[in-house]
């Protein structure tokens, strides 16, 4: 399916339009819900805060998850329609090298969506999609939504969940059936953010490139040594710096009338 219009390479918000187009087209596959658009639009806002760039806090947590991906016994990566919308392919990939698992796992759930979310994983290289149709017959105790619905041979089983722009119940009701969630997510503040193991706060679009490079550096260190990077990372203190960079950055615009990213180099050492 084409663009709806032909974006001008000059223009200087390009790339979040493409990001855009690629939404509104995935959403007339049916794949993306019009709700995902609404939930890409409160990413899309902090993003702009954050300057459109991985911060360093960001890279941190990426450092952790990498590490807690590749000690993981049963690692599951979950894909919703907005996740793979826009990065279907790096979900495969990291999938691939860290030995993980993909599920489909939907809050608007409907048989069609899950069909259509499978061909885009299958088109981009997975061997194997779980959580379609009767598949997702196992149930996570203690949640309303269609969330609940997972696959026994997933989800279900995992001792680690990667999810992505996600609302924050089923990241809870994860964590309480003990398994170590790695969330990316914009937004520092939400649910999702907060009751994750791992919080990587950055636009998937950048973060899972970055994963699959950090994952790819750390393969060769010893299983001692990512316990140790794991255990040193502190999540609450980590989205405690980003809601920092967020003041701080709110701060130096009001201060200096800035809005562009080459202006941020004075907000070191939170890049
Ligand atoms: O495909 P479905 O049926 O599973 O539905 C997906 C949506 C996204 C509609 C559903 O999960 C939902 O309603 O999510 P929320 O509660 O709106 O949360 C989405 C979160 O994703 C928000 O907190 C945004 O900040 C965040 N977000 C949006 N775009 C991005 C993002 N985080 C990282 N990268 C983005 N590009």
């Amino acid at each position: 399916m084409k663009e709806e219009i032909e974006i001008p390479t000059d223009h200087p918000r390009a790339n979040s339009l493409r990001i855009r187009e690629k939404l509104v087209m995935n959403y007339k596959l049916g794949i993306v819900v019009p709700q995902g658009l609404i939930a890409h639009g409160r990413g899309e806002a902090f993003d702009y805060i954050l300057g459109e760039r991985t911060i360093k806090p960001a890279f941190k947590a990426i450092t952790a998850a990498g590490a807690a991906m590749l000690l993981a016994k049963y690692p599951v990566i979950s894909v919703n329609g907005n996740s793979s919308a826009l990065a279907a392919k790096d979900l495969v990939k990291l999938a691939n090298i860290t030995k993980s698992k993909i599920e489909v796992n939907l809050f608007y759930r409907s048989f069609e969506r899950e069909i259509a979310i499978k061909k885009v994983l299958t088109e981009a290289g997975a061997k194997e999609v779980f959580g379609v149709g009767d598949q997702a017959s196992a149930r996570i105790p203690e949640l309303s939504s269609e969330r609940r619905k997972v696959d026994v041979r997933g989800i279900y089983s995992a001792d680690l969940v990667l999810l992505s722009l996600e609302d924050g119940d089923r990241t809870e009701a994860l964590r309480k059936m003990g398994k170590k969630v790695i969330a990316i997510e914009l937004n520092p503040f939400s649910r999702t953010a907060q009751y994750a193991s791992i919080t990587i706060v950055d636009n998937i679009v950048r973060a899972v490139p970055l994963l699959i490079e950090e994952v790819q550096r750390l393969k060769f260190k010893s299983r001692k040594e990512l316990s140790r990077i794991v255990k040193r990372f502190n999540n609450e203190k980590n989205l405690g710096y980003c809601i920092e960079f967020i003041a701080k950055r709110l701060i130096e615009i009001r201060k200096r009338k800035i809005l562009y990213p080459e202006t941020m180099e004075n907000l070191s050492p939170w890049l």
